[in-house]
C-alpha cells in the first residue's frame, strides 16, 4: 500500500452524563479521528487524546498540530503499521498522536488482506467482559444510583474514580449496598501521595481488585514503596507508557496488574509487547479506555480478547458515554461484547452519523 495522506477530523460527541474524575469533569468528547487513504485502501485510527492535557501531557489540538507538522510528513514511503512505529520512533513522546496514525494504517493494510485486528494480535476469544468506570458524584446516593443501573444492564466489573475526600466511605457504601462478592476497583488517577499510605491502606478491608494509579506519573519508586504498605494490589495506567517502562515497574514491585491502553503508549502493536511481557512475568492486564468511539472501541475489544487479559477492562458498550454513536453502537449481551472478526477493525463509521458529529476535517498528505 502506497499512503496518499491522512484526512483528519474532529467530532463531537456529547455524553450521556458529566464524567467526573480527579483531574477533572468530561461533558463532551471532541475526538481526533484520523483516516489513512492509500492507493488501494484506507483505514480509521482514533485518537485518545482529551481536549485539556491533565491526564497525561497530550490534547486534541496538540495531536492535530505534531501529526500535521512531525509525524505524517515523516511517512513517506511507509506501508504498513510496523513501518509507521519505525518512522515515528524519532519523535519524543506524542504517543497517542502516533497511535492514531498507527491504528489506521493498520486498519487499511489489515482491510486489504482481509484479516481482523482480533486475528493480527492473538486473539483467544470470541467475546469479552464488561467492566464499567464510575465517576465521582455529588452524593453517595447519586452513585449508588448509577452503580445499581449499571449492574442491572449486566455489566460484571465496577471501577470507581476515588480521590481524596471521596474514597473509603464511597467503597464502604458500595460494598455495604451490593456485596462482598461484587468485583470491585479504584481508579485515583494520581490523586495521592505516599503520605496518604495509612489512609489507602484502609481500603485493605474491602476486598478490592485492585487500586489504579494512586501516585503521580513518574513515581515508581514511590509505587514499589506503597505496594509493601497495602494488601491491595496496585495496577499502574498513567506510569506505563512503554513495554520497557512496564517491564521495569514488574521487575521493581511497583505494579502487579497493568491497565493497557493503546494510546498511551504508542499503539496496538507496543499494547501488545506490554501484553507479551506481563504475561511472562504472570502478571494480569486488563485493557483501559478513554471514552473512545465505536472505532476505537472495536480495537480495544479485539485487544482484550488476547490470552493475558485475564481480567475485564473499561471495555463498555456504546451507550455508557454516548446516546449516539458514530459507528453501529456496541451492545452488551450477558455482561459482554462480541470481538469483531471482519477485516481490520471490523466496523466503519456511518457517513450520516459521521457527517453529523463532524465539526472539522483536514488534509495532510505524504510526500512520496
Ligand atoms: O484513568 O482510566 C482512566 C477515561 C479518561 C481518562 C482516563 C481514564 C478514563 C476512564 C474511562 O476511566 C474508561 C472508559 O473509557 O470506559
Ligand atoms: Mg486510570
Amino acid at each position: 500500500m502506497r499512503l496518499a495522506g491522512f484526512e483528519l477530523r474532529r467530532v463531537a460527541m456529547p455524553l450521556v452524563t458529566p464524567f467526573r474524575t480527579s483531574f477533572g469533569t468530561q461533558r463532551e468528547r471532541d475526538v481526533l479521528l484520523a483516516k489513512a487513504v492509500g492507493d488501494d485502501a484506507e483505514g480509521w485510527g482514533e485518537c485518545v487524546a482529551l481536549s485539556d492535557p491533565l491526564y497525561s501531557a497530550e490534547y486534541v489540538d496538540g495531536a492535530v498540530d505534531v501529526m500535521t507538522r512531525f509525524l505524517i510528513p515523516a511517512l513517506a514511503g511507509v506501508s504498513d503499521a510496523v513501518g509507521v512505529g519505525e518512522a515515528l520512533r524519532p519523535f519524543k513522546g506524542h504517543p497517542m498522536a502516533k497511535a492514531a496514525l498507527e491504528m489506521a494504517v493498520l486498519d487499511a493494510e489489515l482491510r486489504l488482506a482481509g484479516r481482523s485486528f482480533a486475528r493480527e494480535l492473538g486473539s483467544v476469544r470470541d467475546r469479552v467482559p464488561c467492566g464499567v468506570s464510575v465517576g465521582i458524584f455529588d452524593t453517595v446516593e447519586a452513585l449508588l444510583d448509577q452503580v445499581r443501573g449499571y449492574l442491572d444492564q449486566g455489566y460484571v466489573r465496577i471501577k470507581l474514580k476515588i480521590e481524596p475526600g471521596w474514597d473509603v466511605a464511597v467503597v464502604r457504601a458500595v460494598r455495604q449496598e451490593f456485596g462482598d462478592g461484587l468485583p470491585l476497583q479504584v481508579d485515583a488517577n494520581t490523586a495521592y501521595t505516599l503520605q496518604d499510605a495509612r489512609h489507602l491502606a484502609r481500603l485493605d478491608d474491602f476486598g478490592l481488585l485492585l487500586i489504579e494509579q494512586p501516585l503521580p506519573e513518574d513515581d515508581i519508586l514511590g509505587h514499589a514503596q506503597l505496594a509493601k504498605l497495602l494488601r491491595t494490589p496496585i495496577c499502574l495506567d498513567e506510569s506505563i507508557t512503554s513495554a520497557a517502562t512496564a517491564a521495569a515497574a514488574i521487575r521493581l514491585g511497583a505494579t502487579s496488574v497493568v491497565n493497557i491502553k493503546p494510546g498511551r503508549v504508542g499503539g496496538y502493536l507496543e499494547a501488545r509487547r506490554i501484553h507479551d511481557v506481563a504475561r511472562a512475568n504472570g502478571v494480569a492486564v486488563w485493557c483501559g479506555g478513554m471514552l473512545e468511539t465505536g472505532l476505537g472501541r472495536a480495537a480495544n475489544i479485539a485487544l482484550a480478547s488476547l490470552p493475558g487479559f485475564t481480567l475485564p477492562g473499561d471495555v463498555s458498550a456504546s451507550n455508557r458515554f454516548y446516546a449516539a454513536d458514530i459507528t453501529e453502537p456496541w451492545v452488551m449481551s450477558e455482561g459482554c461484547l462480541d470481538v469483531p472478526q471482519g477485516p481490520g477493525l471490523g466496523v466503519a463509521p456511518l457517513p450520516d452519523a459521521l457527517a453529523e458529529a463532524t465539526t472539522w476535517t483536514g488534509w495532510v498528505p505524504v510526500a512520496n
